[in-house]
């Protein structure tokens, strides 16, 4: 018996639940994935008990001398594979690596541009609960109507009109290149900060597979646990001019104590990030998500913009007559995890949502790729056109089960978390 189980078989007995979950169902949700053993390693160990307020070389506890050779490890890759001037690898989240820009940049009241929500923005990017939208004026701006592209016209005008002191380029549900040239332009024109927010496709991103921001942005931040496949956890980054500004808004300003075993998960990440098998697999990440978008019209979904250019799949039901939540509940029947997502001009509330986000990131990581895509495909469809039918959702479990199996994750004869 392992220590957990023996400590307390209760939790234990759920991760063990967790990880069949896991481990036998297609899990498609575009912001998660699958973090390597190494990674995990480093996660899981005893660097928990360390405390570093500070950074290194300038601590405020001893003992910290192993903990900063491996913080400056983890930043100085960050900052090699990003092309970046500095990096701040103690963000605990991606919300808390984009408050410390705000922080740095912006007083109460300030006026930023950030893209609508409900065109594909992320809560840290002006949702009235949250403190992007509670202490700062948010401006937001949206995608053409006619082809689901940002609307960059839209986001110059409203920069002249009201001259923000920040404009934010990135996404949570935005299946399309960005181009941060024209945010830069923008932002030079109206002496405005711009801040990238790569969580979604910092792998990409840190292998040439989706255009950088570092050139034009002033700060770019990200999480790590998405298709950068780390830890979770956040990053925040910067040019030089910032970087001691920046540093201070993390810490003494918004966070105590760094998570040093979960910093020496992201190092682990982002030395993998940097050989030519994460390459490969970015590059698989985007050919599934092509693929799956593709045969998805071939079976009728209209798909957001046409397709995609990067990890995810918007998917528009409006003319499927069943909506975002209630596809997210027939698929989760099926073995297929996905989220019901907002889509341009919704006529439904966040709640309920027309559109489903689908990502391929984890089911590649586990090795899955065109053909699989094609299968994966044909189920998603048959769940929703047959979403009434017990016999069929239940049988399209059991093959996704099967598939599953072919393709293992955890389990190789193995038990326990
Ligand atoms: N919750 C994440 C997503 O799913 O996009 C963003 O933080």
């Amino acid at each position: 018996m392992n220590p957990l189980q023996k400590t307390d078989p209760e939790i234990y007995d759920i991760i063990v639940q967790e990880k069949m979950r896991q481990e036998y169902r297609l899990e498609m949700i575009a912001s998660e994935n699958f973090t390597s053993s190494a990674v995990m390693e480093a996660q899981g160990s005893i660097l928990t008990n360390k405390y570093a307020e500070g950074y290194p070389g300038h601590r405020y506890y001893g003992g910290c001398s192993n903990v900063d050779i491996i913080e400056e490890i983890a930043r100085t890759r960050a900052a090699k594979i990003f092309g970046v001037d500095h990096a701040n690898v103690q963000p605990h989240s991606g919300t808390q690596a984009n408050m410390a820009v705000f922080f740095s940049v912006m007083e109460p009241g300030a006026t930023y541009l950030g893209m609508d929500l409900a065109h594909g923005g992320h809560l840290s990017m002006g949702h009235p609960k949250n403190f992007s939208g509670k202490i700062y004026r948010v401006v937001p701006y949206s995608v053409r109507r006619e082809d689901h592209r940002i609307d960059y016209d839209m986001v110059r005008t409203l920069a002249i009109k009201h001259r923000p002191r920040m404009i934010i380029a990135g996404a949570s549900a935005y299946p399309r290149i960005i181009d941060y040239s024209i945010f830069g332009e923008i932002a030079r024109e109206v002496d405005a900060v711009l801040m990238a927010d790569v969580a979604h496709i910092a792998g990409l991103v840190v292998t040439g597979l989706h255009p950088s921001p570092a050139k034009d942005a002033d700060f770019v931040t990200t999480t790590t646990h998405k298709t950068l496949r780390g830890p979770r956890g956040g990053i925040v980054m910067c040019k030089k001019k910032w970087a001691s500004v920046l540093d201070s808004c993390i810490f003494p300003g918004m966070q105590g104590g760094p998570l040093m075993h979960v910093i020496a998960g992201k190092a682990v990440a982002l030395k993998e990030a940097a050989t030519p098998q994460f390459s490969e697999y970015q590059f698989r990440v985007v050919q599934n998500a092509k693929t799956l978008a593709e045969e998805l019209m071939n079976y009728g979904f209209k798909i957001v913009s046409g397709g995609t250019d990067n990890h995810l799949v918007l998917v528009d039901l409006t003319d499927k007559n069943v909506n975002g939540a209630q596809a997210q509940e027939i698929l989760e029947a099926a073995g297929i995890t996905v989220n019901k997502n907002a889509i341009p001009f919704d006529p439904l509330p966040p709640g309920k949502a027309s559109g489903i986000r689908i990502g391929t990131p984890a089911i590649t990581t586990r090795q899955m790729g065109i053909h699989e895509m094609r299968i994966i495909a044909s189920w998603i469809s048959e769940a929703i056109d047959n979403r009434t039918n017990e016999s069929v959702i239940r049988r399209i479990g059991e093959n996704v089960r099967e598939l599953c199996v072919k393709f293992p994750l955890y389990m190789n004869g193995k038990g326990g978390v």
